[in-house]
């Protein structure tokens, strides 16, 4: 069987693993300093079988590399960009991750995103308590949530659950996706310029990762216009951050509501005075009871692999 020794944990994890990891099987854990990082992969790195990790902190390619006899990464979260997933396919080593007990969750905050960055909530949520209102001063107008044309960029189970809210808002889906989804009856379309260019407000859902890069970039953001919005939930990184800031800061796109940045946990300064812009700490699936099922389906995964060699949920 492979022991505590055998399992390094890679960055900060949710307390519930963190815990088990501690207690059950006294695992590993990766320093944060690179000296004592070195030293404990020089003397534990061929011994490392199972990784476990979280969010921003993947196995990335340096550290894959230094462990040689690695044979699963146990993923917490959906999203598993952190990690060289092209060197672990080439070496066969197993990644499982958390999908779906996450995607209503994260589709509400997509909703909730939605509805605050076009009805301005959080600028006038401010606006009440600094006292504007009481002085006499009205709030300006918004932009109208119900009715709207949305696009959905990446199409998959986040992407589908924000779609069924939506409809329910009187919105017509329009999307697109590596793939075009026959069993959906949204209209798809080839690029996602030309999903901007035919939508009022475009909604990030794509996986992160080398394939989804700047998918969001000058051209696609000028198609957005100066009426349309962008919400993003899914990673920072699909969107070219500087050319948002810039269509924010010019007016060539009307707003955004954005959950995940590019390097998080900092947001672009230049957006902190924006009142046109909602900003929120990468909290899609931040709920107690989101984030319980997540670390139940971590501590599947992981057992399942000591046990019998496999994994509950693999990625696809
Ligand atoms: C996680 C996420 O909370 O699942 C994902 O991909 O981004 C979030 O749900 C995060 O990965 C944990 O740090």
């Amino acid at each position: 069987p492979i022991t505590g020794e055998q399992i390094l944990r890679v960055g900060p994890v949710n307390p519930t693993v963190a815990e088990s990891l501690k207690e059950e099987f006294a695992t590993l854990v990766l320093p944060d300093s690179s000296a004592e990082r070195a030293a404990l992969l020089a003397s534990h790195g061929e011994q490392i079988r199972v990784a476990v990790c979280s969010g921003r902190f993947g196995v990335d390619s340096e550290l894959m590399a230094q462990l040689p006899n690695l044979e699963a990464i146990i993923n917490f979260g959906v999203g598993y960009d952190a990690t060289d997933t092209q060197q672990a396919a080439e070496r066969g080593i197993a990644i499982s991750n958390t999908p779906d007990v996450l995607n209503d969750c994260v589709a509400d905050t997509a909703l909730g995103l939605y509805l605050s960055t076009l009805r301005s909530l959080g600028a006038a949520e401010r606006f009440v308590r600094d006292g504007s209102w009481a002085s006499g001063q009205n709030f300006p107008l918004a932009t109208r949530a119900s009715g709207k044309k949305v696009g959905i960029l990446g199409l998959g189970r986040i992407g589908q659950a924000i779609a069924t809210r939506l409809e329910a808002f009187g919105c017509e889906i329009h999307y697109h996706n590596r793939n075009q989804k026959p069993e959906v009856s949204y209209q798809y379309h080839s690029s996602a310029a030309q999903l901007a260019a035919e939508t009022e407000v475009l909604i990030v859902a794509a996986a992160g990762g080398p394939q989804s890069a700047k998918l969001v970039n000058r051209e696609v953001l000028s198609a957005v216009g100066p009426q349309g919005f962008i919400i993003n939930i899914a990673r920072g990184t699909v969107i070219d951050e500087q050319a948002l800031v810039q269509a924010l800061l010019s007016g060539e796109i009307a707003g955004a509501g954005l959950d995940v940045f590019e390097n998080e946990p900092n947001a672009p300064s230049e957006l902190l005075e924006l009142d046109n812009v909602v900003l929120l700490p990468h909290l899609g699936s931040g709920t107690r009871e989101t984030r319980a099922d997540m670390a139940s389906l971590t501590l599947e995964n992981l057992r399942a692999y000591l046990t019998e060699r496999k994994l509950i949920t693999p990625i696809s």
